[in-house]
């Protein structure tokens, strides 16, 4: 995948964990602010924003994000759009550590879904919340969601949708492995 990567075409990101882990209040720190979006509401089925990504060392890179609702009823969806994305971003709650299996679980039907059994695409973990004292440490989330298994690349970055701290370096790992070829065994 990395060969072929272009920037000037739009990579599709798949935003994607559970109810209230902050997906969408996430998704505001990377919009321009004409976007206009107002993080109160739960997001309803799913959303798809573009993002215009821009660095000084990796220049622009656009990006076509699904905004997936995380709440129950809807996490059907999430599979439907497997085949197409070029990286999930799954946002889980550092402070809800009693649904950290429930999240380990659905991350994991996603990535044992059969669109990844012939290609892999990197997974970013936004463990979101960190600004709390109380905040799962990225060690722990590690291990609670076993990424190591995960046969491309991934990454636990901290973050808060409140400060805003985390979000870009979480970012720039994606960006940076989209830029380079996969070294995985299928
Ligand atoms: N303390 C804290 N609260 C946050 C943070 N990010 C989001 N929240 C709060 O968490 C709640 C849920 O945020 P959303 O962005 O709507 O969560 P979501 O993952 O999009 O939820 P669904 O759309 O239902 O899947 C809101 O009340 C936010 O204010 C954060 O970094 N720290
Ligand atoms: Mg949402």
């Amino acid at each position: 995948m990395g060969a072929c990567f272009h920037k000037a075409l739009p990579k599709s990101l798949l935003l994607v964990g559970l109810d209230r882990a902050g997906k969408s209040c996430l998704l505001t720190w990377l919009e321009p602010p004409s976007a206009g979006v107002v993080c109160v509401a739960p997001t309803v089925g799913l959303r798809r924003t573009r993002i215009d990504w821009t660095s000084v060392e990796m220049g622009r890179v656009r990006f076509d994000v699904w905004d997936m609702a995380g709440h129950g009823r809807y996490r059907s969806l999430w599979s439907l759009y497997c085949a197409h994305v070029h990286a999930i971003m799954f946002v889980v709650d550092a402070l809800d550590t009693p649904r950290l299996g429930v999240a380990r679980q659905e991350l994991w039907l996603l990535l044992h879904h059969k669109a990844f059994a012939d290609r892999t695409v990197p997974v970013l973990v936004f463990l979101n919340k960190s600004e709390a004292a109380t905040a799962l440490s990225t060690r722990d989330a590690e291990r609670a969601l076993d990424l190591h298994q995960w046969k491309g690349p991934w990454r636990v970055e901290a973050c808060s949708a409140v400060t805003g701290g985390g979000i870009e370096a979480g970012v720039r790992w994606l960006v940076t492995s989209l830029l380079e070829p996969l070294d995985v065994k299928l």
